[in-house]
């Protein structure tokens, strides 16, 4: 296999100066919620018989910075090993286009680059779980801080099966990111450079939980798309077989 470097050592995220995060005050406010999603947590067990032998569905989650790669790696991973993919971050677009109360709320957050609150995210992911229905998801975009895995674990009752991750350097995905062109209200230089930082600094925490568990496939994604693929792919494959 290739060598995986520690984390701590990624070209990409270790060098960034340190500040009062993005999101802290959010999280700060979440009290309520962490309650909230225990009782919900009670309720989601019952979720069972998707799939996987553990009598729930196996999970990757998909990690790496805004621009990184992740979506485009997924749709490939779609199409070859047929997982179900959910990008956390598409869900929010869709869930803010929708009219819901809480839909403006959610546009801001992306606006500035911030993690919206767990119970919103989790939720929508659970939706979109029951409603595929199947046995092995990719879920890209999310843990994206150490509350918001927590909370996924308590409402699911199960965690994820491994962590497939993207290093990439932030040159590389500031040029990605202000190429896309698909109207993203967070493609910006601005926003850019807040996504990073709070991926530094909320995401890369979660990378390290999992990495200390030995369950990251770690993939340098400043390659292209085709090597990537013929990197990941297999040992994708191996985390989670079909059935
Ligand atoms: N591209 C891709 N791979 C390439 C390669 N190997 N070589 C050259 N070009 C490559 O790729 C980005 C661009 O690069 C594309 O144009 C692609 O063609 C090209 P993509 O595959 O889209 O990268 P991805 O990692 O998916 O980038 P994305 O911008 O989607 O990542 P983010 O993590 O920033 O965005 P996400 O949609 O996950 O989240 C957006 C916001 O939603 C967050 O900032 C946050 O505010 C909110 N959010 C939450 O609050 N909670 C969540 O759980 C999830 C999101
Ligand atoms: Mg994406």
């Amino acid at each position: 296999p290739p060598p995986r470097p520690p984390l701590s050592s990624t070209r990409s995220f270790g060098r960034r100066s340190t500040g009062s995060g993005g999101g802290e005050g959010i999280l700060r406010g979440l009290g309520g919620a962490r309650a909230l999603l225990r009782a919900l947590g009670r309720a989601g067990r019952g979720m069972a018989g998707a799939g996987g032998d553990q009598g729930h569905p196996a999970v990757v989650f998909v990690l790496g910075g805004p621009g990184s790669g992740k979506g485009t790696q997924c749709a490939r991973l779609v199409e070859s090993l047929g997982f179900c993919h959910l990008s956390a971050g598409d869900l929010l677009r869709a869930h803010m286009k929708s009219g819901s109360p809480d839909g403006q709320m959610v546009a801001d957050m992306i606006k500035q680059g911030q993690i919206v609150p767990s119970e919103v995210t989790v939720n929508l992911l659970k939706g979109a779980m029951a409603a595929d229905g199947g046995a092995r998801f990719l879920i890209d975009g999310f843990p994206r801080n150490v509350e918001n895995r927590e909370a996924f674990e308590t409402v699911m009752g199960f965690d994820c099966s491994g962590v497939l991750f993207f290093d990439c350097p932030e040159a590389v995905m500031e040029r990605r990111l202000l190429a896309r062109n698909e109207g993203r209200t967070d493609d910006n230089i601005e926003t850019i450079k807040r996504r990073f930082k709070v991926f530094v600094e909320q995401s890369m925490p979660v990378v390290q939980h999992y990495q200390q568990c030995g369950k990251v496939i770690w993939a340098d994604s400043d390659r292209s798309p085709e090597e990537i693929f013929a990197d990941i792919a297999p040992q994708v494959e191996k985390l989670v077989p079909a059935a």
